[in-house]
């Protein structure tokens, strides 16, 4: 199986898992992928994906024994790549909060894999490598767009050409993800955020994550009438109805995620 899937209450775990070759993606792992999140989405008790790798990496990026050039030619990669992107932009758009756990080193389109996530968690031994200028490509997945969002265009800049690992404790310094945690405590502190978001009022992440993807290329105008109409339609949901009681009452919220 190249990718696990587990059930945990209120979330699901997907792991990559083709250790031997840290996680390395193929066209069917992509599909895999997919499939995976699509059926999550499905699930209407699953209210966020925890994704993350076995064994020592999170994932260095395309399977390169796949794509050698050979005599034959080069290898297209259109059609690989619109796989890979067909989960990139599910992930983007997946009404569900993803937390992706980088268990270690992560490289090429595995960096940009986590970068689409909604929160990234990396282990302190883990590093970022924007690989692709190694073997003459362009950050692609999505690495064009979101690292100059995430760290600047300078820091961008220098990661896509340089191609040096960045360790995971600058990653966070500089925006590129959420936090660094010590290895040891990786999956039990991704564990208890994935089960934190499930508890949390599902449409409310969903419009939230709606909102900010729709900033990157919206007006203040266009975003404040955006805002405007998401409040409205989660003002009409459950949750806010027992958000707002909860806290009249001094309670703590017990959200369903339900519309
Ligand atoms: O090309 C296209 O189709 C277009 C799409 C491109 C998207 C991309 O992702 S391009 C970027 C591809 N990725 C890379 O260039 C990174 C290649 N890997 C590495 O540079 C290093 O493996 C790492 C820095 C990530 C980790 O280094 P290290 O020393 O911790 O591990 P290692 O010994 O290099 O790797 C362990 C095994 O995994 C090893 O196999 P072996 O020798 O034990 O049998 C290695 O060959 C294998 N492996 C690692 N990365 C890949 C891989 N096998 C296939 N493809 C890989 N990308």
């Amino acid at each position: 199986m190249t990718i696990l899937v587990e059930q945990h209450t209120g979330y699901r775990q997907i792991t990559l898992n083709r250790p031997d070759r840290l996680n390395a993606l193929t066209a069917a792992v992509g599909a895999a992928l997919l499939a995976a999140l699509d059926e999550a989405e499905c699930d209407s008790e699953c209210r966020a994906i925890l994704l993350t790798g076995a064994g020592r990496g999170f994932c260095p990026g395309q399977d390169l024994t796949e794509v050698m050039p050979t005599e034959a030619g080069p290898p297209d990669l259109g059609p690989l790549l619109d796989g890979y992107n067909a989960v990139i932009r599910k992930l983007r758009a997946l009404p569900l909060p993803v937390v992706c756990a980088v268990n270690g080193v992560a490289a090429g389109a595995g960096v940009n894999l986590a970068l689409a996530c909604d929160i990234v968690l990396a282990a302190k031994s883990a590093s970022f490598i924007q690989a692709f200028a190694r073997i003459g490509l362009i950050p692609d997945v999505g690495g064009t767009w979101a690292l100059p969002r995430l760290v600047g265009a300078a820091r961008a800049r220098a990661l896509a050409i340089l191609a040096e690992p960045l360790p995971a404790a600058r990653a966070a310094e500089w925006g590129l993800i959420w936090q660094a945690v010590d290895d040891d405590k990786l999956m039990a502190t991704a564990h208890a955020l994935a089960a934190r978001l499930a508890a949390q009022a599902t449409v409310g992440i969903a419009f939230t994550k709606r909102a900010l993807d729709a900033a990157e290329s919206s007006t203040l105008d266009q975003q404040l009438d955006l805002e405007r109409d998401l409040q409205s339609e989660l003002a009409r949901m459950p949750d806010y109805a027992e958000g707002v009681r909860a806290f009249l009452e001094k309670r703590p919220p017990v959200f369903t995620g339900k519309r």
